[in-house]
């Protein structure tokens, strides 16, 4: 594996998107041709899709840093890692088995997905436990609308996400001390599941999903924190318990099952009432954005957890 990083870029440079892409295909070229030996991302095919009223009205984050700064821990652990390694990650054929407590599982494979569900547009603020985020013009469906073709029984109650396991692709998933155990998993309330918000996505910026960014296709729950925004998804089951989460059989003190975006509830380790915000400067911690109440989708989502207390449900 070359020890390939992007070439640090300042973040007042800003790159036009049709720049930006063209260099992806001379990248891409580059790697076919074998000129360079290097893993780059994927080419992206172009993808249409209904604009939508989920919609935040923001500076959209910059193509290249929504590709070139990532956690995607199958590929490493450095924010470079994933533009640079998941490159040769084949995601064709793909299919996502959906099984479980439901009257009619089944495998979908990704192109029936993309040309049977209704794709829309939708820019999502991003907030990652680590206090930093983006706001990412995603393309996707609900979550809801796989869910209903399945048919969950009655005594469904969560959903279970799980990401491939593929060590020859993904040198992450290699290492003597893994830094998790694989393959990553994550967890739904089956009511969070449901909400018009949470949303399978299979691009980004009008196309297809860059491989760094969960190709071919990733969860987007836009109220939590990032982590549990599950990447290039093989399985989705439907349970009658809360399910194991990576990050949480990891470090339970750390990371919640719910992890709903809480300026209030610091992490151990550092504060969560303020974020960076990816491409923008930040001196000493001056032009830091304030960090909002389930990252600023309360009014949508706030009913889902009335009783609950969130300091100790976090
Ligand atoms: N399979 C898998 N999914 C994952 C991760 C990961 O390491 N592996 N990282 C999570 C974290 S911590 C974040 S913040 C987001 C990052 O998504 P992005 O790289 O598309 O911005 O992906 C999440 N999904
Ligand atoms: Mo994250």
């Amino acid at each position: 594996m070359p020890a390939y990083r992007y070439p640090t870029v300042p973040a007042s440079e800003i790159t036009p998107k049709e720049l930006f892409l063209s260099r992806r295909q001379i990248l891409g070229g580059a790697v076919a041709l074998g000129a360079t030996g290097l893993a780059g991302p994927a080419l992206a095919a172009p993808l249409s899709a209904k604009p939508s009223a989920f919609k935040v009205d923001e500076k959209q984050t910059s193509l290249k840093d929504i590709t070139t700064y990532n956690n995607f821990y199958e590929f490493g652990t450095d924010k470079g890692d994933p533009a640079a390694y998941a490159g040769s990650l084949t995601t064709r054929p793909w299919t996502v088995k959906v099984d479980g407590l439901v009257n009619k599982p089944g495998e979908f494979g990704i192109d029936d997905l993309l040309s049977s569900m209704p794709l829309e547009e939708r820019v999502y603020r991003m907030r990652c436990v680590e206090a930093w985020s983006m706001v990412i013009p995603w393309i996707g469906f609900p979550l809801a609308e796989l869910l209903n073709k399945v048919e969950p029984n009655g005594s469904a109650k969560y959903v279970a996400f799980e990401t491939l396991q593929r060590p020859s692709e993904m040198p992450g998933q290699k290492g003597f001390l893994p830094v998790l155990d694989w393959p990553y998993v994550e967890g739904l309330r089956l009511d969070e599941a449901m909400h018009p918000l949470a949303i399978l996505a299979v691009g980004l910026y009008g196309e297809t999903l860059p491989n760094q960014n969960g190709a071919p296709i990733r969860l987007v729950v836009p109220w939590k924190y990032g982590f549990k925004g599950i990447k290039s998804i093989v399985r989705i089951s439907l349970v009658d318990k809360q399910p194991p989460t990576s990050w949480n059989r990891q470090a339970a003190n750390e990371y919640g099952f719910y992890a709903n975006v809480n300026p209030e509830v610091d992490h151990p380790r550092w504060s969560q009432a303020t974020e960076r915000r990816i491409g923008e400067s930040s001196f000493f911690g001056a032009g830091r954005h304030k960090t909002l109440p389930f990252n600023g989708y309360g009014d949508q989502v706030a009913s889902l957890y009335s009783g609950m207390d969130l300091r100790v449900n976090y």
